[in-house]
């Protein structure tokens, strides 16, 4: 069968964090039906990009079975992230400052698709790789550790 390695974010900055990690990856698991092949540490960081409490943050490693093309089972697999952080009870999607800029808040969950295999996707509601992973340490540390040859070739600007 052919498969393809998605890498996934994940980050909580709120409640008990370690304890939404591991529930995250518990509905992941039940949604594809299999571990992760990789996990990698936990970090702890400031929130970036705001104020809030520090995050918790990791990332999965899923080698999933391939299903129709890159473009179609990444937007499937990005309704089954939001649908698990629904179901984990993230609710507040937009928050704006002052002036009406939409800034980053705190999140109880967040599951980001930062690598689907080497494929560059670009929809209205998907950008991958994921676009900031290379100016946030939060991600580029554990995506390198569970990282392998194929996506540091095919995207070195990322692992620099
Ligand atoms: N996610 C954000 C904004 N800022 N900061 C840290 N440390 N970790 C995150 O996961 C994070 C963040 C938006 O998704
Ligand atoms: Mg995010
Ligand atoms: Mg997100």
């Amino acid at each position: 069968m052919e498969r393809v390695d998605v890498f996934l974010g994940l980050g909580s900055n709120v409640g008990d964090r370690d304890l939404n990690l591991l529930k995250a990856m518990n509905l992941l698991d039940q949604t594809f039906g299999m571990h992760p092949e990789r996990i990698s540490r936990i970090v702890e960081t400031p929130a970036w990009g705001f104020e809030g409490p520090d995050f918790l943050n990791l990332c999965v490693l899923y080698r999933l079975p391939r299903k129709g093309t890159p473009e179609e089972q990444a937007t499937e697999i990005l309704r089954q992230v939001k649908e698990i952080e629904k179901a984990m009870g993230r609710t507040e999607e937009l928050v704006f400052d002052a002036d009406g800029k939409r800034i980053y808040h705190d999140r109880l969950i967040d599951i980001d698709i930062l690598l689907y295999g080497t494929h560059v996707i670009k929809t209205e509601e998907l950008t991958i790789p994921h676009p900031l992973i290379c100016h946030r340490d939060f991600v580029k540390k554990p995506l390198l550790e569970i990282s392998k040859p194929a996506v540091r070739e095919a995207f070195p600007e990322i692992f620099a």
